[in-house]
C-alpha cells in the first residue's frame, strides 16, 4: 500500500483526521515513531515519567483505571497536568480504555462519569465486539464534546488571558481557571484541559496552526511544535498482541470498514500490521507487544514474552516487515535503569526502521 512507503510529512499533509495530520507533523519534527507505555503504579510516577521521556515520543498511552492517586478534578487533576505536559513536550495522550459496550453506555463512559476522558485524552480506542453502531455512538460524542468547546471558548470573557500550564504552579494555576471557568456562562468545571487554547481556538486546519508553542511563552522543548487541533480520535483495536487472541480475520476487517464509515473519527488501528488497503486509506498503525533484546544481545526480530500472554517483536520487525507507523513500549522502556535514555534507544531504532521501510 502506498502509505508503506510515504513520508510521515506527505502523510501530514494526506491523512483524513485532523489529529492524525498533527501527529504526522509530530513524527516528522521529533524524528519519533515511538508511544509510551505508561503503566506505572501512581499519578506521581505517571507524571514524573512523561515529563522525563516526554522529548522521545509523539504519543503517551495510559491506563487511568491502574492508576492509584488520579485526581479527578478537571482543572487541576492529573488529566489536566498530563494533557499541559503534551502541550510542553508535543505529544498526543491515548487513554488506553477499549470501549466495548451498547452506545450509549460507551459515550457515558467517554465523557462522563470519574474520569472524563474526552477531556484529556487526544486519542482513544474500542473494541468492536458489540458492534459498528458503537463507533459512531462515540463519535457523536465528540462531535458534541467539540460544539460545546467551541460554544464555551466563543463565551468565555477572559479570551486572551493564557492560563499557566506549568504543573508545578499548580495553585496559580487553579486561581486562573476557577476565575475563567466561573466567567463562563456559570458551567463550573466544564473548560477543563483546554483553558491555555482558548486564546486562539478556531477550527482545525486554521493558521493559528504554524504559530509555535514556543512563540508563546512556554518552555516547549521543541520549538516549532504548534498545539493540537481541538479534535478527537479513535484508535479501532483491530487486532492483538497477546497469545491465542480470539480476534478473527472477520472481525479485523469489520474494523477496517467502520474505519473507513468514520473517518472523520477514526484515526486508524491498534494492531499487528498495517490495514490500509484500499487507495484512499490514510489511516495510522499503532503496534504494542514491543521491545528490544537488552544492549549487546543479538536482535532477530522477536524476544521472549511476558509468561502471561504478552509476546514481543522488535521496532525493526514491526515497521519494517509488518508495517506498522507507530509502536507502543510499555515495560521496555519504563523497567529500564535509566527510563529516559531507554525510550531514546527505541526512539533511534524506530527511526531508523522507519527510514530503512522508505529505501
Ligand atoms: O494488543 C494489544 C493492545 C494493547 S493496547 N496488546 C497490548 O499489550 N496492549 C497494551 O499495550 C497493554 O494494555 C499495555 O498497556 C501495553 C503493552 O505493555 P508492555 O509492557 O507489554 O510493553
Amino acid at each position: 500500500h502506498p502509505t508503506l512507503k510515504q513520508t510521515f510529512a506527505d502523510r501530514a499533509r494526506t491523512a483524513a483526521h485532523p489529529l492524525t495530520r498533527y501527529l504526522f507533523r509530530l513524527m516528522d519534527l521529533k524524528a519519533s515513531n515511538l508511544c509510551l507505555s505508561a503503566d506505572v503504579t501512581t499519578a506521581r510516577e505517571l507524571l514524573t515519567l512523561a515529563d522525563k521521556v516526554g522529548p522521545s515520543i509523539v504519543v503517551l498511552k495510559t491506563h487511568y483505571d491502574l492508576i492509584s492517586g488520579w485526581d479527578y478534578n478537571p482543572q487541576t487533576g492529573t488529566g489536566a497536568k498530563l494533557a499541559a505536559l503534551a502541550r510542553k513536550h508535543g505529544f498526543l495522550i491515548f487513554e488506553d480504555r477499549k470501549f466495548v459496550d451498547i452506545g450509549k453506555t460507551v459515550q457515558m463512559q467517554y465523557t462522563a462519569g470519574t474520569a472524563r476522558i474526552i477531556e484529556w485524552a487526544h486519542i482513544t480506542n474500542a473494541n468492536i465486539d458489540a458492534g459498528k453502531d458503537m463507533v459512531r455512538a462515540l463519535a457523536e460524542a465528540a462531535t458534541k464534546w467539540k460544539e460545546r468547546i467551541h460554544y464555551e471558548v466563543k463565551t468565555s470573557v477572559t479570551v486572551g488571558t493564557p492560563v499557566s500550564d506549568r504543573f508545578d504552579d499548580s495553585d496559580a494555576q487553579e486561581q486562573a481557571q476557577t476565575r475563567q471557568r466561573d466567567d463562563v456562562d456559570g458551567r463550573k468545571g466544564s473548560i477543563v484541559s483546554i483553558t491555555t487554547v482558548t486564546q486562539s481556538f478556531e477550527p482545525a486546519d486554521s493558521p493559528r496552526l504554524t504559530k509555535s508553542h514556543h512563540d508563546q511563552g512556554d518552555d516547549a522543548v521543541f520549538p516549532g511544535i504548534e498545539e493540537a487541533p481541538m479534535d478527537r480520535g479513535l484508535l479501532l483495536l483491530a487486532q492483538m498482541s497477546s497469545k491465542g487472541c480470539l480476534m478473527t480475520r472477520e472481525y479485523t476487517q469489520a474494523c477496517v470498514e467502520a474505519a473507513r464509515e468514520h473517518k472523520g473519527f477514526v484515526m486508524g488501528y491498534v494492531s499487528q500490521e498495517a490495514l490500509n488497503s484500499a487507495p484512499d486509506d490514510t489511516f495510522i498503525h499503532m503496534t504494542p507487544g514491543c521491545k528490544l533484546p537488552p544492549p549487546g544481545e543479538e536482535e532477530n526480530g522477536q524476544v521472549e514474552g511476558d509468561g502471561l500472554g504478552q509476546q514481543y517483536n522488535t521496532p525493526s520487525r514491526l515497521i519494517t516487515i509488518c508495517g506498522t507507523d507507530i509502536i507502543i513500549v510499555g515495560r521496555g522502556i519504563i523497567e529500564a535503569a535509566d527510563p529516559p535514555s531507554e525510550a531514546e534507544r527505541y526512539r533511534r531504532r524506530g527511526w531508523k526502521a522507519y527510514l530503512g521501510r522508505l529505501a
